[in-house]
């Protein structure tokens, strides 16, 4: 039997259908026995995973592992499951083998690491174990040779995910993971590409897909949804994808498809792709759902924009809120705050265009991040980043000042003043409580607008600083939430 295992990622009320786990699960469907524990369901993933080792003959525990705090479960049972059963080889797979694969191979816990998408590698494994064959050249394939040494294999060059079998939904509990979101009461998840073309100099999906992307046909993200919708009453979808719009006619083919469906859907997308479709073109991808679109602005400054390598002029930026507003389509744009040569400036030029940003689209959301290195292939700001040391092993990794650098709540960045980290996440309060988030359907409605009454001074006079006022109004009104299940 083979062990697919989704480490917690999130809180419970968050689970989402493990997609990763999944993907793999697809390709074995049918042709071999294996289970799936999913720590985000199961609060005792690794007393299920013994469990199922001491009862079945377990040959592989495959792990999906991502940066962050999936990576702490992730360390905590393979290093449990090592000490107990030495013999059983385990595989990571996921964003994190992708992008930190040396760390990964120097843990005593993590036999071999699947680099990017990982179907393919994944059969290739299998069968390599059970004939004994050599690992050499096997594509996407990184592991210790008999001397300890770290190999890594050539890429494995992506397919379209159309190219692989459907997820086993009927594996899991779908039931369970369809939640109540803005977007509708039972709300499912769905990926129809793999990687993404640009090359962002700050962006972590880079090193995992080398700027290359596979979409699967229009016709069958509709019908993997339909199946959703029908038999599990999915009535709207969060898209996984970098990017969910590339070319105009894709696009539109995927809206005429998903327009009889009837859900309504969020999606991440590109500020460019989108200015290029026609207002035609936009207005179809409205009725066919699109209710909001994440879209990575990262910057107001086209000196910013342009050492991040992401091919957009702040102009287009402004362009882009004021025309999806007239079609509307909220767009929730993401910053990337910091510039390491000159963070100061930086953060104060970026926090002058959000307001910009709001004065042409008040629904506009806005996500802030500080800039936080990821390993690249070009460096984004030379020896800048040297200064980051990354961990030298996963267990590093989970501590708790890595956990903060990886879900970005602390960037340890040395050019990063902490008087300037406090100025953008003052801003950043003083924002989202003068606007709280439509996403929010837990909060209500007494606390949206005491938050909004609460900061408007602050937001129209431009002071941030030391706003004791509203982390209390915060903290109190998320103590009084009622939880996602009772919604
Ligand atoms: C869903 C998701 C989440 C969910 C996780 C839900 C869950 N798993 O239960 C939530 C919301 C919790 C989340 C949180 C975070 N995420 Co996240 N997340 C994603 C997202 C949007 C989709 C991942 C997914 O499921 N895709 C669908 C599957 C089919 O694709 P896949 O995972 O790539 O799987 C393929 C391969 O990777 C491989 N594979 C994966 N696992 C395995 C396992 C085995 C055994 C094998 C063989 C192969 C294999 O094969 C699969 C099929 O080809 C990606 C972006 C993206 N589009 O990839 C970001 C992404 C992975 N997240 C990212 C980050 C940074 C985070 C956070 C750290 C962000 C933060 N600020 O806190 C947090 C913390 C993570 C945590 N809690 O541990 C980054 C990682 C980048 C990096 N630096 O490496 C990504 C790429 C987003 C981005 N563009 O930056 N995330």
């Amino acid at each position: 039997m083979i062990l697919l295992y989704n480490p917690k990622a999130t809180r419970y009320r968050n689970r989402r259908l493990p997609l990763s786990i999944l993907s793999v699960a697809a390709v074995i469907e049918g042709r071999e026995a294996y289970a799936i524990i999913d720590g985000n369901l199961d609060p005792h993933p690794t007393e299920t995973l013994m469990r199922s080792i001491t009862e079945h003959q377990v040959e592989l525990l495959a792990v999906t592992v991502m940066p962050g705090p999936q990576t702490v479960g992730a360390v905590q049972s393979c290093r449990e499951i090592r000490a107990r059963f030495p013999q059983l080889p385990i595989v990571w797979g996921g964003y994190f083998p992708s992008n930190y694969t040396e760390t990964v191979l120097n843990a005593g816990y993590v036999d071999f690491a699947i680099r990017g998408q990982g179907e393919d590698t994944f059969l290739e494994l299998l069968e390599a174990l059970r004939e004994k064959h050599d690992l050499k050249g096997m594509q996407g394939l990184s592991y210790k040779d008999e001397a300890g040494k770290h190999i890594h294999n050539p890429e494995r060059p992506m397919k379209s995910p159309g190219a692989f079998p459907w997820y086993p939904y009927h594996r899991v509990p779908v039931e369970k993971y369809l939640l109540p979101t803005y977007l509708g009461k039972r709300t499912a998840v769905h990926q129809a590409s793999m990687g993404c073309p640009y090359s962002c100099s700050f962006c972590g999906v880079v090193t995992f897909s080398g700027s290359r992307e596979k979409m699967e046909p229009a016709e069958r993200t509709a019908a993997m949804l339909r199946h959703l919708k029908e038999n599990y009453g999915a009535d709207a979808v969060q898209f996984y994808d970098n990017n969910f719009f590339l070319r105009e006619d894709q696009a539109r083919e995927l809206a005429d498809r998903m327009a009889p469906l009837n859900m309504r859907w969020w999606c991440e997308a590109r500020i460019d792709a989108m200015l290029r479709y026609s207002d035609e073109t936009l207005l179809a991808i409205r009725r066919a759902g699109l209710v909001m679109v994440y879209v990575g602005a990262e910057s107001g400054s086209d000196w910013v924009l342009e050492e991040m390598k992401k091919h957009l002029k702040a102009e287009q930026i402004l362009e882009f809120v004021a025309r999806v507003r007239r079609i509307g389509i909220i767009p929730e744009l993401s910053f990337c705050l910091g510039n390491p040569k000159a963070p100061e400036r930086d953060t104060e030029e970026c926090l002058a265009f959000i307001r910009k940003v709001k004065r042409l689209n008040r629904d506009a959301e806005i996500i802030i991040n500080t800039y936080t290195p990821v390993p690249q292939r070009g460096r984004m700001y030379g020896e800048v980043e040297d200064q980051v040391q990354f961990p030298a092993t996963p267990d590093e990794w989970t501590t708790d000042r890595w956990q903060r650098y990886a879900t970005q709540k602390d960037p340890i960045a040395p050019w990063l003043r902490p008087r300037t980290k406090q100025l953008i996440d003052n801003f950043e309060l003083v924002v989202s409580s003068r606007w709280p988030t439509v996403q929010d359907i837990r909060l209500p409605a007494w606390g949206r607008w005491m938050l909004k009454a609460l900061s408007d001074w602050r937001y129209r006079l431009g002071v941030y600083s030391a706003p004791f006022e509203l982390k209390w109004a915060q903290r109190m009104i998320d103590l009084r939430k009622p939880k996602v299940e009772s919604l």
